[in-house]
């Protein structure tokens, strides 16, 4: 199993969520405290292709030399590529069955919404869930409508040695909401990538 204090602070980002170098976005946050990355290249404005794999590699390089583990959202050969340590998928994506069988040894984290989806996902396979959207996000375009921090709750009584990381809208206002519902850490991306004191902001998270 996993080292839940990995999913504390757990950054989010692609070129896309950033207004300035992704790279030295990724460093202010490593020097300020996150514990965990994930390269979520995805929605309008992101790299596909050779560019996604170069932006990468880079920020892979980064994680490995500060040792912050690198998770690659949803593309299985991504993971291979960049020797990833491991990977995030929603319940549209590549199913956990496969993933799990492709990287018996990774870290694999599913999305879960709601009761429907609780029930469908193979938890057994798994090694943390993302819990969201708390509350109202804009960076997702096809996020869900907020589930509120009831469903950390509701997670954490079923579950109670489940890794859980709390998801959408969070900042450094309301993750102590998130963190007293139950959950082991919060997943931002805006509260980091639009922040003009990204030290503080992690630091607060
Ligand atoms: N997944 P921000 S919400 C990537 O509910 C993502 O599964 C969500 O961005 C889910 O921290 C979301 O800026 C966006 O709100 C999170």
């Amino acid at each position: 199993m996993m080292n839940r204090e990995l999913l504390r602070k757990y950054f989010i980002m692609g070129s896309q969520n950033c207004h300035r170098d992704p790279r030295e976005i990724l460093l202010e946050a490593i020097e300020a405290g996150i514990t965990m990355l994930q390269y979520r290249e995805k929605g309008e404005g992101s790299l596909s292709g050779r560019e996604k794999i170069k932006l990468g590699q880079d920020l892979r390089q980064i994680c490995r030399k500060y040792s912050v583990p690198f998770i690659v959202n949803d593309d299985v050969e991504l993971v291979d590529l960049l020797d990833a340590d491991g990977i995030h998928v929603g319940q549209d994506d590549e199913t956990v069955k496969k993933v799990r069988k492709k990287f018996p040894y990774k870290i694999i984290g599913l999305s879960v919404s709601n009761i429907d989806e609780l029930k469908k996902s193979p938890i057994h396979l798994i090694d943390y869930v993302g819990a969201g959207p708390i509350f109202g996000t804009v960076t997702k375009e096809d996020a869900k409508k907020p589930v509120s921090v009831k469903w950390i709750q509701y997670l954490r009584n079923e579950y109670p040695n489940l890794p859980i990381v709390g998801i959408g809208g969070i900042n450094e206002s309301n993750s102590i909401e998130v963190m007293n519902a139950g959950a082991d850490g919060v997943s931002v991306i805006s509260a980091i990538t639009k922040s003009d004191h990204i030290f503080e902001t992690v630091q607060k998270l």
